[in-house]
């Protein structure tokens, strides 16, 4: 209680005095955010500060995707949704995008057994089709080797950009009007949900943005019209349990009106 009170005077948000212990303990007594969504910025910057090419930083950044992939499990978390390479990372350095495309078959040959005995579920979001033939063939293999897990869902953002997919949505429920499937005047935001690459996934409650930027990038623009955003100046490759708990800590303790009083 007094560690409350302590809290409360100190600002609106707890600033991480509590032991990793305490903080899942607290996190775990509270309603845990059933999908959350994770903008993974800054493995460049970790990288340059310590005079390593930037794929070094992706690398350990992959690590923190293992662990995050854990600590979400570990306490229950429904779904989580991470931003992987945007449809804008295409225009970078030709080594980096050779690079970042090999991480998810490097990923199947280290994790696929860990997620299926923890029964996880990946989906890939976004034109995985335009990834390189050895890449695609990864992602589809994690997919298919974990389609009827009933666990954590892990959604891989990749190739992905959230106004080509309102963009393919619009297209689609046209397509269903002309077609004489529904009327112009049914298409609600039901429809519109389920022509989303997230259709059957609960909107984010809670968006996580490390190294410092406080933007959206496409990010799911549609999903998190009432997500709590978190945004935190630790890089990608430094954000692990500790930090990902007081997140969750935060959002517990922030309180969701949906626009009402
Ligand atoms: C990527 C590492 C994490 C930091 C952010 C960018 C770099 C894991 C995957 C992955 C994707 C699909 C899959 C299994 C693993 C990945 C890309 C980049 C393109 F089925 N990390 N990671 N994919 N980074």
């Amino acid at each position: 209680m007094l560690e409350t009170i302590k809290r409360w005077m100190g600002s609106a948000e707890s600033k991480g005095e509590l032991t990793l212990e305490e903080l899942t303990r607290e996190v775990r007594n509270n309603p845990i955010p059933r999908h959350i969504g994770f903008i993974m910025d800054g493995n460049g910057r970790w990288a340059k500060k310590r005079g390593l090419p930037r794929t070094a930083g992706h690398l350990a950044g992959m690590k923190r995707v293992r662990e995050i992939i854990r600590s979400a499990d570990e306490i229950g978390v429904e779904a989580i949704t991470l931003y992987s390479f945007s449809t804008e990372n295409w225009k970078r350095p030709k080594e980096e995008v050779e690079y970042l495309m090999k991480l998810p078959i490097e990923f199947l040959k280290s994790d696929l057994q860990e997620l299926i005995d923890r029964n996880v579920r990946v989906q890939m979001l976004g034109a995985k089709e335009e990834t390189p033939t050895s890449t695609y063939r990864a992602l589809v293999e994690f997919e298919e080797k974990t389609k009827d897990n009933t666990g954590l869902i892990l959604n891989f953002a990749i190739n992905y950009g959230s106004r080509d997919e309102i963009l393919q949505a619009i297209r689609e429920i046209i397509d269903e009007v002309q077609n004489g499937n529904i009327d112009k005047e049914q298409i609600d935001e039901q429809v519109v949900n389920q022509h989303l690459l997230t259709r059957g996934l609960p909107d984010p409650d809670l968006i996580i943005r490390t190294s410092g930027e406080m933007r959206i990038s496409n990010f799911l623009l549609w999903q998190i019209a009432y997500s709590e955003l978190w945004f935190t100046e630790a890089l990608w490759p430094d954000f692990g349990r500790e930090a990902f708990y007081q997140a969750i800590y935060d959002f517990q303790n922030r309180s969701r009106r949906y626009g009402a009083v």
